[in-house]
């Protein structure tokens, strides 16, 4: 295995989207996230996103991982990811959207939510101390490398007791953020 400190890379690829070797893939079904969801009558087995990583194991202060979210809705809210809070609260990221349509939830520890919205080449910058989500509204897969620290830690326990104040549904048509 090669050092961190040689630096380290990897390509991109699309048709599947993916991460070259070296990388490590965990796979989030439907089973793993059924608090997240309101409705939950549909497979338990159904995929709604995979997390593609560098294999490397040894320290470092910087990575990136490509997130790759099916299209589809649980009732009637489109797939999303579990969210989380980073543990170091000093901890921020950047998301950079490779393909398709969807948006960012950003809920501060007083409750608050905002959306940005991301598309195809669009780079959000996701400030430290907010729980993040990520939601697919669009027809295709939603694709996007998020950079942060490692060491940042990812807090999903303080945002699944609380839950996400909003949630992004479909009506008429139509993308709505509502309250929970
Ligand atoms: C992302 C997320 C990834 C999956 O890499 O970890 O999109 O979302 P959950 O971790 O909420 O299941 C990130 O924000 N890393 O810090
Ligand atoms: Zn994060």
């Amino acid at each position: 295995m090669k050092s961190r400190h040689e630096g380290f890379s990897h390509k991109v690829t699309s048709n599947p989207w993916g991460l070259s070797e070296p990388s490590k893939v965990v796979v989030r079904r439907l089973k793993d996230m059924k608090e997240c969801f309101k409705a939950c009558e549909e497979d338990p087995e159904t995929e709604i996103y995979r997390v593609i990583s560098p294999a490397e194991e040894e320290p470092c202060d910087m990575t990136y991982a490509l997130t790759v979210m099916k299209s589809g809705k649980i009732g009637d809210e489109f797939f999303m990811t579990k969210g989380h809070f980073h543990k170091r609260q000093d901890a921020g990221e950047v998301y950079m959207c490779m393909d398709g349509e969807g948006c960012l939830l950003l809920q501060d520890r007083l409750g608050s939510v905002i959306r940005l919205d991301m598309a195809k080449d669009d780079v959000v910058y996701v400030p430290p101390a907010v729980a993040h989500r990520a939601v697919n509204t669009g027809k295709g897969d939603f694709v996007f490398l998020a950079v942060y620290s490692p060491d940042a830690g990812h807090d999903y326990e303080s945002i699944l007791r609380r839950g996400f104040a909003k949630r992004v549904v479909e009506r008429g048509g139509s993308v709505v953020l509502e309250d929970s």
